[in-house]
């Protein structure tokens, strides 16, 4: 099978890639490699030392015997790159990982904004119109998020339908309702909108994993070799709440919990995403089927008992920081996931020993953290709502 992987040299893409390789499959990574601008832009570079894309992969050649493809393309604003690609590649499915992702970069400032949106929203949208132009019958497979549907608690998160009783007594089936907790958040309800309409009118055949929160470092294949290390991100936009309380452990910083610590998430590893999106792969929707959404998320936690854990194993303090978002202080998660389940996923969690290999990673490159950007300082709002004092904005 031929696979296109968007975004293949990012956290989750490059182990993605190099999982799907080995497993036989005939991979071509697109990246415009804006991740690593992005480093730059923020003047922080990933925990562990990774290498340039064409190092990567002709490592990856030599270690596995398989090769992988590259395209530099700006899938956002290169339409006739990506179409021309994808008649070439004429690929079987097409994993899109290649969009903006943190949501405190989302929400550092209105340019931060301004193109997460552009990115992700144009993104998405050339991918399917050239699908449709160039008349490909390929299975999209897109990165989505848990955050969709934000954290209301209650009842539990089904895998994408609800079944509501509308007021004139008939029953129908929606889409679960949306409550984006960030700009980023919300470009993948709109990605979600798009899948669903182009769906529909064109029959294209649409997975939307909803991805938790994803921690971990390395993979089977990372692991090969120390120049096929992924990406490892702790700081205050792109570093993601786990893997950052293992870095801030073993610098001895703090652990920074926003706010009380109450918010409850959900998680998987990343050894679980790379199965996760080669079992979608692998047991594609018929051809007249809906968009398919899978919750690809294995536990839940809430943020403070995460850092209990990572205390009492490491012996670091605990910050309760000012909550640089707007969010619910507490909340209760129920999360439907039995979907990636039936299709053979079988998970870990973080009992199996995994958080010692990310604390591992963490002690060997501690020398390459830089204190000063561990800190979110993305503010969500930084002035008062009309009608609102400045006093209620910080009080929020
Ligand atoms: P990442 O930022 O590490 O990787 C994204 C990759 O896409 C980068 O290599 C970047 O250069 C590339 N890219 C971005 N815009 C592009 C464009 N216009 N054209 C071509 N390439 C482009 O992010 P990640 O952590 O690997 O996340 C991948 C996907 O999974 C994202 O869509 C994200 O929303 C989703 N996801 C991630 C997590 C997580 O915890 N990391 C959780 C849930 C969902
Ligand atoms: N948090 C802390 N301390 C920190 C960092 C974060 O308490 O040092 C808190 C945040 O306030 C938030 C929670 O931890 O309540 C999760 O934050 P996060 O940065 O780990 O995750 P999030 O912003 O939700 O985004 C990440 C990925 C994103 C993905 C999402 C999945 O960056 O790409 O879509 O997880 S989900 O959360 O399920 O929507």
């Amino acid at each position: 099978m031929k696979i296109l992987v968007l975004g293949g040299d990012g956290f989750c893409g490059w182990p993605t890639a190099l999982h799907l390789s080995a497993h036989g499959y005939d991979v071509t990574i697109v990246d415009n490699l804006i991740r690593r601008a992005i480093d730059a832009e923020l003047d922080v570079q990933s925990l562990t030392p990774i290498r340039s894309i064409d190092e990567r992969l002709s490592l990856w050649k030599e270690k596995s015997g398989h090769r992988i493809k590259f395209k530099n393309i700006d899938i956002a604003h290169n339409y006739h790159a990506l179409i021309e690609a994808l008649k070439e590649a004429d690929p079987d499915a097409i994993v899109h990982f290649a969009e903006q992702r943190a949501a405190p970069y989302s929400m550092k400032s209105p340019r931060h904004k301004r193109y997460t949106v552009e990115n992700n929203i144009l993104g998405t949208h050339n991918l399917l119109c050239a699908l449709v132009e160039a008349n490909l019958d390929t299975h999209l497979v897109h990165l989505g998020t848990m955050g969709v549907y934000g954290y209301a608690g209650g009842r539990p998160i089904p895998e994408g339908y609800l079944t509501v009783t509308l007021p004139h007594g008939e029953t129908q089936e929606i889409v679960h309702p949306y409550s984006p907790g960030s700009v980023y958040h919300a470009t993948k309800c709109l990605d979600n909108v798009l899948f669903h309409f182009y769906n529909r009118n064109d029959g294209l055949r649409v997975t939307d994993l909803h991805q938790g929160i994803v921690w971990g470092t390395q993979t089977k294949e990372t692991a090969i070799d120390p120049g096929l290390v992924n990406r490892f991100d702790y700081d205050g936009d792109y570093g993601t709440v786990l893997n950052r309380f293992l870095v801030e452990a073993a610098v001895g910083h703090p652990l920074t919990v926003h706010g009380t610590g109450g918010q409850t998430r959900a998680f998987i590893h990343i050894t679980d995403t790379v199965q996760c999106v080669r079992l979608a792969i692998e047991n594609p929707p018929a051809p007249a089927d809906r968009v398919r959404i899978l919750n690809q998320m294995t536990e839940v936690h809430r943020v403070r008992d995460l850092a209990k854990m990572v205390s009492e194993t490491t012996g670091a303090d605990i910050a309760y920081v000012e909550n640089p978002r707007l969010e619910a202080d507490e909340n209760e998660l129920l999360v439907e996931n039995q979907g990636l389940q039936r299709l053979g996923l079988v998970p870990v969690s973080l009992q199996d020993g995994l958080m010692q290999e990310v604390l591992d990673v963490a002690e060997r490159w501690r020398d390459r953290v830089d204190l000063a950007k561990i800190p979110c300082t993305s503010k969500w709002r930084s002035q008062p709502k009309p009608g609102e004092s400045a006093m209620e904005t910080a009080a929020e």
